[in-house]
Order: structure tokens, then sequence, then C-alpha cells
């Protein structure tokens, strides 16, 4: 299994429905930036479709956030019903990425996380920079860098979420693309794509 092999690390917090507000704080992971390499990032849809409720990708990097827990316009989701999509991220060169941290807030099944994060440095003879569900990414010149699951043991999945995704040795590597694997967060209802606030993509220095 693929999984077994990942070295990144993935820590996330919650701030559940009673305390989470609009300053998106949390214990230890930070709180969302501006001014992270994902700003100057171009984001292309590569498959599933966006929720016309909610905003186009340009809101998972304007640094802006959604000031109450169910505010679709500030967010990033895919359509409701459907099983998600896949995004990328193209930062124009590579960069060393430290860690990239994903946050989100809905009071109810669309607050937790559930993507794979792969990475590309564009470099591989077979890169496909939009490979669709159904073919694997590391199939085409990507790297799975990890799986991301926020979604509670147990209880209320509400809340807001931060998830962080780092490396013991300070740096993921050095990539040019970011592509993100969205899934649902459950499938009894239609309402299980997560809404996504911010993504910020902190390089290493
Ligand atoms: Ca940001
Ligand atoms: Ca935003």
């Amino acid at each position: 299994m693929v999984l077994a092999v990942l070295n990144a690390r993935v820590a996330f917090e919650r701030n559940v429905n009673d305390v989470a507000n609009r300053e998106f704080k949390f214990k230890s992971i930070a709180s969302p930036v501006k001014d992270d390499a994902a700003a100057s990032a171009k984001l292309i849809l590569i498959d599933g479709e966006l929720d016309a409720g909610g905003s186009d990708l340009s809101a998972l990097t304007d640094g802006r956030l959604p000031s109450d827990e169910d505010e679709p316009a500030a967010n990033v989701f895919f359509r409701a019903g459907s099983s998600g999509g896949r995004f990328r991220m193209d930062f124009a060169d590579s960069i060393e990425i430290a860690r990239v941290n994903t946050y989100s807030w809905h009071p109810s099944t669309r607050g937790p996380q559930l993507y794979k994060l792969y990475a590309a440095d564009g470099s591989d003879a077979k890169f496909d920079q939009a490979p669709k569900r159904g073919v694997d990414p590391a199939s085409c010149g990507w790297k799975l860098i990890a799986l991301v699951n926020t979604l509670p043991e147990q209880g209320e999945e509400g809340g807001q979420y931060a998830a962080s995704v780092s490396d013991a040795s300070g740096s993921l590597g050095k990539y040019r693309h970011l592509l993100f694997d969205c899934y649902v967060t459950e499938l009894h209802d239609n309402w299980g794509n997560t809404f996504y606030s911010e993504i910020d993509v902190i390089a290493a220095h």
C-alpha cells in the first residue's frame, strides 16, 4: 500500500461550533495569512464542479475568511450531491515548501476535511498536469504527499478546522505544482463537500 511510505506529518485542530469565530485561531496551527506562497499561485480546476452558491477557486488564496459559520460565498466547495473533485495550484516555478495549511468552517458535515495532497515539479516525462478522477496522479508524475482526514471518530462534525501538512526535515520538497484531490466527508445526504475557506502554502526559508 502506497500510504505506508508517506513521510509527511499531518496535524489538525478543531474549534467546535461554540468557540469557532472569524479569527480562525488555533492552539498550535497558525491562523491563515494573506501573503503566503499560495497568494500568487494560479488555481486550476481539474475535475468536478464547484457549487454555484460558493466562490470560485480564488477564495482559497485571497487571505479573506468567512465571518460566520455558514457563509457559502466566502468558501470554495464542490457542487452539493457530487463526490468532490480535484484542483491544481501552480507556482510558476518550483519552490521549497515547508508546509501546507488548509482551513475550513461549517457548522455541520461540511466542516471537516478529507483530501489527498499530491505534489510535482513537472519534470517527469509522463507528467500530466490535469489527471481526472480515475487516473492515479502517482502514475503520471505526481507524488502522494499526504492523506488529510480531520473527521472526528464520533459525535458532531461541525466546526472550524485547520490541517497542517509538514515534514520533520523542515521541507516537504521542491515543487511547482500541488494537486488537491477532495472527497466528501459523508454520503448520507448531499451535504458532504467541505467548505474550504483558505489554503496557505508556506515556503521554506
Ligand atoms: Ca493565504
Ligand atoms: Ca479565503
